[in-house]
C-alpha cells in the first residue's frame, strides 16, 4: 500500500477513537472527505502519476474513502445509541405499582339505586330483564290496553321513528314480551313469573325540577295463582326499606292506568323538604314514585295468560326520582347534566 495512504488510514483510525460527539465527528468528516479534505487532496495527486501507478493508487484511495465514510456512519450510530442510553439512565424510575393520581371515577347515582333495587329483588327470586329502548306501538300501548286515540296516550307523548316505532315512554312496554317469554313455564310447570326490568324512558314533555324528557324506570311484575294486593304491598315495602335503610313515610292512593285494575299511586314523603313542600315535589310534600296495581285481565290475555286462572301485580318505579330522594338531589336535571363534579360525590354504600 502506498505509504501516504497507509499513514492517512492509521491517523484516521486513531483520531476516530477520540471522537465523543457529533460535532467532532462532522469536523473529521470534513477534514477527510470534504472538498479540501486529505482524501480529496490524495485524489488530486493522481494527475502526477503514470498510467500504471494511477490504477493501483486510485484503487487504494477509493478503498480508503469507502472505509472512512463507513466508519464515520458507524460511529454516528454509536454516538446516537450512547446518547439514548444516557437519557434512559437519567430518567426517573417509574414504579408501575403506584396508584394513579387521577380519580377512579364513580357510578352514576341512578346506576347505584338501580343496582340496590336489583339486589333486593334478586334476593326475593326475581329475574332481571333487559329490553329495547325502541319499541312498537303495540308493545308500548296496544298490548297494555291503551288502544289508538285512548286519552291515556296524551300523558305519554314520545319521539316517533319514521318506521312507526317509538322511544319507549315507560318500562311497561316490555310487559307483553316478558309474559310471552315466561307463560309456558308458568302454565306447564307452575313457575311463577317474577321479573324486574329497568330501562331508560323518553317523553316529550316540559322539564322542571322533578320531570325530565329522558329518565329511568324499573318495572316489576309477579304473576301466579292467587296473587293479591297484599303481595304487592309486601314487595313495595321491602324494596323501600332496603333501599333507604330507614323508615320512609309512604301513602297509597287510587291511580288510573289502563293496564292495571285496581291501580294505585305510591308516593313517598319528600326527603328534600321533609314533607313541607319544595320545587322537587311540586310543593305538595309528596313525590309520585311508584305507581302500581293488579294487572288488567286484558293485559294478561294479550301475554298468553288466562286471567281466570292467574292474577298478578305490576309496578313502575321511578328510578331517577328514587336517586333524587336517596341522595338529596334537588333538581332532576342535574342527573343528566354530565357534571362529573356533581356525580363524584356519590358512592356505593354496599
Ligand atoms: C307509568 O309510567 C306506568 N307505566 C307505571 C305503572 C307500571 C303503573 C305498572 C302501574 C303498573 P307514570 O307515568 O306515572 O306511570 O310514571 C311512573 C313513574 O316514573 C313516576 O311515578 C315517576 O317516578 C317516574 N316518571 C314519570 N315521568 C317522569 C319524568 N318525566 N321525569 C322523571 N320521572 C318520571
Amino acid at each position: 500500500m502506498n505509504e501516504k495512504i497507509a499513514a492517512l488510514s492509521q491517523a484516521f483510525e486513531a483520531e476516530l477513537l477520540k471522537v465523543t460527539d457529533n460535532a467532532e465527528l462532522e469536523n473529521m468528516r470534513v477534514a477527510y472527505l470534504g472538498k479540501k479534505g486529505s482524501i480529496t487532496a490524495l485524489m488530486k495527486e493522481m494527475g502526477k502519476l503514470s498510467a500504471e501507478e494511477k490504477k493501483s493508487f486510485g484503487q487504494e484511495v477509493n478503498q480508503l474513502k469507502t472505509l472512512v465514510s463507513d466508519q464515520i456512519a458507524a460511529k454516528k450510530e454509536d454516538l446516537a445509541r450512547i446518547e439514548l442510553e444516557k437519557e434512559i439512565n437519567a430518567a426517573p424510575e417509574i414504579d408501575v405499582s403506584i396508584p394513579p393520581v387521577m380519580d377512579r371515577g364513580s357510578y352514576h347515582p341512578i346506576t347505584l339505586v338501580q343496582r340496590q333495587c336489583e339486589k333486593v329483588f334478586k334476593s326475593m327470586g326475581f329475574t332481571v330483564e333487559d329490553y329495547s329502548e325502541v319499541v312498537t306501538d303495540y308493545e308500548c300501548f296496544e298490548a297494555l290496553n291503551i288502544p289508538k286515540f285512548h286519552p291515556a296516550r296524551d300523558m305519554q307523548d314520545t319521539y316517533y321513528l319514521e318506521n312507526g316505532q317509538l322511544l319507549k315512554t315507560h318500562t311497561s312496554a316490555a310487559q307483553n314480551a316478558i309474559y310471552k317469554k315466561y307463560s309456558k313455564a308458568l302454565i306447564e310447570d307452575g313457575v311463577p313469573i317474577k321479573a324486574i326490568f329497568p330501562g331508560r324512558c323518553f317523553r316529550n314533555e316540559a322539564t322542571d325540577a322533578c320531570h325530565e324528557n329522558t329518565f329511568f324506570q324499573m318495572e316489576g311484575v309477579m304473576v301466579d295463582k292467587n296473587i293479591s294486593i297484599s303481595n304487592l304491598i309486601y314487595f313495595m315495602k321491602t324494596m323501600l326499606s332496603e333501599v333507604f335503610q330507614k323508615d320512609i313515610k309512604v301513602r297509597l292512593r287510587p291511580g288510573f292506568f289502563p293496564f292495571v285494575e285496581p291501580g294505585f299511586e305510591l308516593d313517598i314523603s319528600c326527603l328534600i323538604c321533609g314533607g313541607d313542600g319544595c320545587p322537587s315535589c311540586k310543593h305538595s310534600g309528596w313525590l309520585e314514585l311508584c305507581p302500581c296495581g293488579m294487572i288488567h285481565p286484558e293485559v294478561l290475555r294479550a301475554g298468553g295468560i288466562d286471567p281466570d286462572e292467574y292474577t298478578g301485580f305490576a309496578f313502575g318505579l321511578g328510578l331517577t326520582r328514587l336517586a333524587m330522594m336517596k341522595y338529596g338531589i334537588k333538581d332532576i336535571r342535574d342527573l343528566n347534566s354530565g357534571s362529573l363534579a356533581s356525580m363524584h360525590q356519590f358512592t356505593d354504600d354496599e
